[in-house]
């Protein structure tokens, strides 16, 4: 127990680097057993051992240097025990970099009828055939030890936006008792780091509370769930504006399923070092980019004809060596390339974006950034 206590055990390790003098931005280094990741960083989400479309080729081209993957979904297929004797998670998908794995909370949270909560965990249906599951913090935990990831998350409760101030510290309060569970029962703390979730809905004082009953669990990093469940904007910053400076600034932090282009930069400012989102890959699936001067809806008529490419200030494969008139095509004819190469852009786009950023913090300049970006991606 002593031992297990002790920093140097960790699994990850963070390195602050420096402040921006503008803003509260970080600029980092994650240690993992996986090698080093340069924060803050966006994380592409791989949630069926496969970033959708994308060879682990790829994504190391357009300089992923983490991936997330899912609990719930590996958990019902193919199982986590088969990827146990697959040799782990990174064996079994071919990435050799570092994996974070989400708890299966969420997912399972999201089921909405399909789900049960009680104090011992979560009884839910399977999206797939229906059939009886059960989540805890101890199968979780479980799973993931299992799975190998590098970064593990607490098995914790998001409550839904909007929800009474009752419901959210009840919530909040399993989830500290939660958290508690998961640390108990993870069987290797030197391989693996488990990060604990803050929660608290949209209540100030109960983020106030969650921050600080889950910051006295001695952890390598935090993450802030319960965000982006559907609030304004506007309220997402006020929640970060007064629970960022809550967390240790020895450790990561990570605001979890947030990266829109604007959310990235908002949350950066406040402090977050990591963040995840399927945005950029769902979007581009449909036919829709994320370019330097904004969205481009590359389905529309008004591209059928055009021979130039999707953003002129990007520099991804996608953009050396194909026009919008052919992904248009492409698009419309529900070709798989199309897809891919959405997905490669957009990945390129938010990835450059982080280090672009990066840059900026180094430089003390994150503001004017933020500025210059904008200008052109809203186009004001
Ligand atoms: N908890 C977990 N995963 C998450 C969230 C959360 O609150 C969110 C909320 N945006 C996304 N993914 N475990
Ligand atoms: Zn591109």
């Amino acid at each position: 127990e002593k031992d297990y206590e002790r920093k140097y055990m960790y699994a990850v390790r963070y390195e602050l680097i420096k402040t921006c003098k503008q803003t509260g931005a970080r600029l980092g280094r994650l240690h993992t057993p996986h090698g080093v990741i340069e924060t803050p960083i966006f994380m592409p989400v791989g949630t069926q051992a496969t970033v959708k479309a994308m060879t682990p080729e790829e994504l190391k081209d357009i300089g992923s240097q983490i991936i997330l993957s899912n609990t719930y979904h590996l958990y019902m297929r193919p199982g986590h025990d088969l990827i146990e004797r697959a040799g782990g998670l990174h064996k079994f998908m071919n990435w050799d970099k570092p994996i974070l794995t989400d708890s299966g909370g969420f997912q399972v949270f999201s089921l909405g009828p399909l789900r049960k909560i009680k104090e011992e965990g979560v009884e839910f249906r399977s999206h797939l055939d229906g059939s009886k599951h059960f989540l805890s913090p101890e199968k979780a935990t479980e799973i993931q030890n299992a799975l190998g990831s590098d970064i593990i998350m607490a098995f914790d409760e998001c409550a839904p936006y909007p929800a009474d101030r009752q419901y959210v510290k009840n919530s909040l309060e399993r989830t500290t008792r939660w958290l508690e569970r998961c640390k108990a029962a993870h069987k290797y703390p030197e391989r693996q780091a488990l990060f604990g979730i803050v929660q608290g809905g949209m209540y100030k004082e109960l983020r106030e509370q969650s921050a600080r009953e889950i910051t006295a669990i001695d952890l390598p990093g935090y993450a802030i769930g319960g965000l982006s469940v559907g609030e304004p904007k506007e309220m997402m910053y006020e929640v970060l504006d007064y629970t960022v400076p809550l967390l240790p600034e020895d450790k990561p932090r990570y605001l979890m399923g947030v990266g829109s282009p604007d959310d990235l930069l908002e949350g950066v400012l406040r402090g977050i070092d990591m963040f995840d989102c399927v945005l950029p890959t769902r979007i581009a699936r449909n036919g829709t980019a994320m370019t330097s001067q904004g969205k481009v809806v590359v389905r529309n008529a008004s591209y059928a004809e055009d021979f130039t490419s999707l953003d002129p200030e990007c520099d991804c494969y996608t953009c050396r060596n194909y026009t919008k008139a052919y992904l248009r095509h492409l698009i419309k004819c529900n070709e798989i390339l199309g897809a891919r190469l959405l997905t490669i852009h957009n990945l390129h786009f938010l990835l450059k974006l982080m280090e672009n950023v990066r840059e900026a913090i180094r430089e003390d300049r994150l503001l004017d950034y933020k500025k210059d970006f904008f200008e052109k991606y809203y186009g004001k």
